[in-house]
């Protein structure tokens, strides 16, 4: 027999709980057998992605990109990383799909039906860069805890939905509302009903933006199940966590939104830099919001190897939070001197950028080529490790791939 088929030590009610129901005749099981129910499907299969992206962790599940598989203008689904906090939810009724708003600071607790979402407010479809905030974790020292994100936590799909603007104020809102606060169907890994994986929140201010949507689809379809169907928040330029997928309550907060994650080291770093490995008081620790500029060579896929006397083309994209990306630059020299790429303007606020340069290399030999944003406040990327914090979150540092000319 399949010898994966066999779990060796684990009890019947660790089984449960990783099933979230009881194994009804689980004394009739034979020993050591794992059920089907607790074995791995093809992550590729399940979730229609390439085989190229890397699976990072399956329990939940988190899946990345490598840099050479983003190089869509928009992201398709395929290529679009994973990041789940809990487990996706199984069975969902999309005809019985409802969104709550409810919260200190809402006029009156409403209920709307994702039809009625869908036929009363106007649509709206912009490009959102999102980004995980612990997208380049694994360059961290001392090593940061949790999913070991290189450079591929990053997508940029077109969504479509409805301004959560207009839903709020369909709703109305009372003149003290600070913060939204979402909540979601996903359920805690641990199966307990009443702890939630994840409930982030923006300020009001970034919640009323034209951009801030509940979408429903994405690139011109039903969203896919690992990334938020029936309906997801939308928040282009804050780290993804603010995104909730699955979204069926939005609480409007007189206060900052105090949900799962919102506190302690969860995406919020040190408020002045801190020396690597540093214990950080609580009170120190400042909420991520906009996400800082960035860029990503898409192609050529680094190891490339190139013939002499040819010039390559490479392209890829650049992104800043809130900001727009003012320029671009690549340097063969390790840094020493920098060309101008040329740069597109985004498609709208909030979606990544694209840019293109066409380089020439002197001799036969290895090269890197760097690249470098800068944002429209003249903020450029660093080009070693930003500033260590505790779980390893906005590591901006400039992207590098490697060619040979021969
Ligand atoms: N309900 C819910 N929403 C969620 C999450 C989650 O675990 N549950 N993860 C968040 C995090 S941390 C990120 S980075 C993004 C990832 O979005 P994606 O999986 O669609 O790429 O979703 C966010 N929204
Ligand atoms: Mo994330």
């Amino acid at each position: 027999m399949d010898r994966r088929k066999f779990t060796f030590g684990m009890s019947l009610a660790t089984m449960a709980s990783i099933l979230g129901v009881d194994i009804v005749y689980g004394a009739l099981m034979p020993k050591g057998y794992q059920p089907l129910g607790l074995q791995d499907p093809d992550p590729f299969k399940l979730f229609n992605k390439d085989k190229e992206m890397v699976v990072l962790n399956n329990k939940p599940w988190n899946m990345e990109a490598q840099a050479h598989l983003l190089n869509d203008k928009i992201t398709p689904n395929k290529f679009m990383f994973i990041r789940n906090n809990g487990r996706i939810p199984e069975s969902i009724d999309v005809s019985n799909w409802t969104l709550t708003l409810d919260g200190e600071s809402i006029k009156t607790k409403k209920t709307y039906s994702l039809s009625e979402l869908k036929s009363k407010f106007q649509h709206h479809t912009y490009q959102l860069t999102l980004e995980c905030g612990g997208n380049g974790r694994s360059e961290f020292n001392p090593p940061a805890k949790g999913n070991q994100w290189t450079v591929g936590a990053v997508s940029c799909a077109e969504w479509t939905g409805v301004r959560l603007r207009d839903v709020l104020e369909d709703a109305g809102i009372k003149s003290d509302a600070v913060y939204i606060g979402y909540h979601a169907a996903d359920t805690h890994l641990s199966s307990d009903p009443n702890k939630e994986p994840i409930s982030r929140g923006v300020p009001m201010d970034k919640a009323l933006q034209d951009e801030t949507l509940l979408a429903f689809s994405m690139n011109g379809e039903d969203i896919p199940l690992a990334h938020g169907h029936p309906l997801r928040l939308v928040c282009g330029g804050w780290p993804a966590s603010t995104s909730g997928k699955w979204v069926n309550r939005i609480s409007v907060r007189n206060k900052v939104h105090d949900g799962e994650k919102m506190g302690g080291t969860s995406y919020r770093v040190p408020c002045e830099t801190v020396a690597p490995g540093s214990e950080v008081a609580e009170s120190n620790m400042c909420i991520i919001e906009s996400m800082p500029v960035k860029s990503l060579i898409t192609y050529p896929k680094s190891g490339a190897l190139i013939k002499e006397g040819q010039k390559l083309n490479i392209n890829g994209h650049a992104w800043a939070g809130e900001l727009e990306v003012s320029k671009m630059e690549y340097s063969i020299d390790f840094g020493s001197t920098w060309q101008n790429c040329s740069l597109e303007k985004p498609a709208n606020r909030l979606a990544w950028q694209h840019f293109k340069a066409t380089v020439s290399f002197p001799k036969k030999g290895y090269y890197e080529i760097w690249a470098r944003a800068t944002d429209s406040n003249g903020k450029g990327q660093p080009m070693v490790l930003p500033g260590w914090n505790p779980k390893g979150y906005l590591n901006n540092a400039c992207h590098r791939i490697a060619v040979k000319i021969v």
